[in-house]
């Protein structure tokens, strides 16, 4: 009887053992297909990409470019659209961090407040590359920032005002969202380089959109009547809703200098029109250098902290020669 309750005894053991080394064996093959470090590929990664919005022209064309690169490379990519509100960028970032995705990618909507979930992300052992608009947060809580100079941008901005009121005049701004590093970093370029014989006798907010673009220029152009010899506007989609509030108030092209920024097709048909003489170029095809850069960063590899686009500023007479081929 003892004997065989012993017998009993030995068997279970023996299946405890062996159930839990086949349970340590799996984990371990878990481990090893999740680190694929530093042999990595595109089709080893989980990109995370909390879109800010889809405010313009320019966000149109980066969030496809992140698209498109992604469906080639092969890349598995978490997408989101937080319309323009930073908590639905955070609460997408944490979906992401949960999920244990490999690398997240955060275009900020505006710079500040991001201390937090940067640490989360930091902590999950998650890097974070910040897109196109800067972050105030401390260097150390992402893995990189590439994106354009904002404040060169406004800086050319500014160099292009100069031209064309050489005898000085008065201006008006219509700025981008509020607090979002492309805003901040135009303006305070914009304004380091403008000459002393212009003044900027107002600036308003037109959130980077058409829709709010055109009732800000329209309240400028009734209290200012006849007084506007300029308009520096953030981008392209508000010089298109400025320039139908002009249109509508029986400004003619030209009457009214114009200078805008991110080179979008729209903004190139405002050269051609005679509307806009002055477009900076903000690229927003940023998803294969982005790529390219997760994937460095899943493999080991150090990249670098700052990665800053090569731009230009395109005027009229070359617009209708290069609309064709402008991919946004
Ligand atoms: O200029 C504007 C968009 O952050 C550079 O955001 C981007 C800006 C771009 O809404 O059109």
């Amino acid at each position: 009887m003892f004997r065989k309750y012993k017998f009993a005894f030995v068997v279970m053991i023996v299946v405890l053992l062996l159930s839990a080394c086949g349970g340590g064996g799996g984990a371990e093959e878990a481990a090893e297909a999740e680190s694929c470090a530093p042999n990595c590929e595109f089709t080893d990664m989980t990109f995370c990409y909390p879109q800010l919005g889809a405010e313009s022209d320019w966000r149109t064309a980066n969030t496809a470019s992140f698209k498109e690169v992604a469906g080639e490379l092969g890349v598995r990519l978490i997408f989101s659209d937080a319309q323009q509100k930073q908590e639905n960028q955070i609460s997408a970032m944490r979906a992401c961090i949960q999920q244990g995705v490999d690398v997240i990618g955060l275009p900020p909507v505006v710079e500040d407040g991001w201390e937090a979930v940067l640490q989360e992300a930091k902590d999950a052992g998650i890097p974070v590359i910040i897109v196109d608009r800067s972050v105030t947060a401390d260097p150390s809580l992402y893995a990189s920032h590439i994106g354009s100079d904002m404040y060169l941008e406004g800086q050319r901005a500014a160099d292009e005002m100069n031209k064309l009121l050489p005898d000085g005049g008065k201006i008006v701004e219509l700025s981008g969202t509020p607090g979002s590093g492309a805003a901040v970093g135009r303006a305070d370029g914009f304004r380091a380089n403008l000459n002393d014989n212009i003044e900027i006798i107002d600036s308003q907010t037109g959130n980077f959109t058409t829709a709010e673009g055109k009732p800000v220029m329209e309240a400028f152009l009734a209290k200012y009547e006849g007084e506007i010899d300029g308009a520096f506007i953030h981008n392209d989609n508000m010089a298109i809703g400025a320039v139908e509030a002009m249109k509508a108030a029986g400004v003619e092209p030209g009457d009214i200098k114009i200078v805008s920024v991110d080179g979008t097709r729209g903004g190139f048909q405002l050269m051609i029109d005679g509307w806009v003489q002055a477009d900076v170029e903000c690229n927003p095809l940023l998803g294969p250098q982005v790529y390219d850069m997760a994937l460095a960063l899943m493999n080991g590899e150090t990249i670098d902290a700052e990665v800053l686009t090569d731009e230009t500023v395109y005027y009229p007479d070359e617009a209708a020669d290069l609309l064709p081929s402008r991919k946004y």
